[in-house]
Order: C-alpha cells, then sequence, then structure tokens
C-alpha cells in the first residue's frame, strides 16, 4: 500500500560524517553522506515513505532534532557518531520523543577501541544495527517503516 501521506523518516548524522568518501574509507566505505542520502531516499520510497536526511557537528541540534520528530516523523534513524558515546543529553532527548529510533553505525564500534563500546544511544533505542557500511541505513528504513506500520 502507498503511503503519501506517512510522515517522513527522519535520518540524523552527528559529527563528522559530512567527511565520509574523503578520508578512512578502510573504515566508514568510500561513499559520501550525498550518496548514502540518495540510497535511502530510493529505499524509502519504495516503501512508501520520504526521508528527511539531515547533518550536523552541533550536539545541541542533534537534540533540537530528535523533539522536533515527535509529531512530526514516522520514526528516526540516528547515526550520532561520536556523541554516541558521550552524550547523556540526546539519551534523554530519545527517551522523551516517544518515537521509535533505529542507532545506525557504518563500522562496528564493539570492534574498535573500548571508548566505543559505551553507547548512551543503545539503551534508549528501538533497534541497533551497526558495522555493515550504508546498507544498514537502508536496513533501518525496513525497521522504521515495519514499526510505523505496526502502529498505525
Ligand atoms: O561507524 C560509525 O558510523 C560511527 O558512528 C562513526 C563515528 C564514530 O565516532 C563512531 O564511533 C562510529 C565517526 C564519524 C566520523 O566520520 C569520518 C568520516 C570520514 C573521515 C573521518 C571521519
Amino acid at each position: 500500500m502507498t503511503k503519501t501521506s506517512a510522515k517522513p523518516i527522519f535520518i540524523l548524522n552527528g559529527p563528522n560524517l559530512n567527511l565520509l568518501g574523503e578520508r578512512e574509507p578502510e573504515i566508514y566505505g568510500s561513499d559520501t553522506l550525498a550518496d548514502i542520502e540518495a540510497m535511502c531516499a530510493k529505499k524509502a520510497s519504495e516503501l512508501g515513505f520520504s526521508v528527511d536526511f539531515r547533518q550536523t557537528n552541533s550536539e545541541g541540534e542533534l537534540i533540537t532534532w530528535i523533539q522536533e520528530a515527535r509529531g512530526a516523523a514516522s520514526g528516526i534513524i540516528l547515526n550520532a557518531a561520536s556523541y554516541t558515546h558521550t552524550s547523556v543529553g540526546l539519551y534523554d532527548a530519545i527517551v522523551a520523543s516517544q518515537i521509535a529510533v533505529i542507532e545506525v553505525h557504518l563500522s562496528n564500534p564493539y570492534k574498535r577501541e573500548t571508548f566505543r563500546h559505551t553507547s548512551y544511544v543503545s539503551p534508549a533505542a528501538s533497534g541497533v544495527i551497526c558495522g555493515l557500511g550504508a546498507s544498514g541505513y537502508l536496513m533501518a528504513i525496513d525497521g522504521v517503516a515495519n514499526l510505523a506500520n505496526k502502529k498505525n
């Protein structure tokens, strides 16, 4: 069923992800963030959703966007990048948003430095996908669509 009236899926990206494709392709792959946005828009449209795809280097802006998503989004896909490992503010915003959040990471933080093994997002998230590169975003779109369809 096509849901042209469905609210957009917010896809929120944190600090330094604007650099994707420029450096560290062995860790993060060679797709740019614009490439990932285009893949996500295509995948979402096949499922009857649109995406609102954003990137910021600011923790406060990420929190403001999570607050905005309540009532305005079908769900959130969140790659909070380094703030994943540091931000109680993000945890509080996700809990307050009462909206499905799927945490995504391109790399597998658990295979990396120990400071990446803690996530302040995971305890508040509906699901977590990591280590699968850009395709993790597409899997997360499936996840948000399933959760949104169950709810409606
Ligand atoms: O694997 C992921 O998606 C991460 O969220 C990426 C974050 C990192 O802090 C997390 O532990 C895991 C870093 C994003 C920085 O992206 C860059 C891309 C190209 C060059 C340099 C940084």
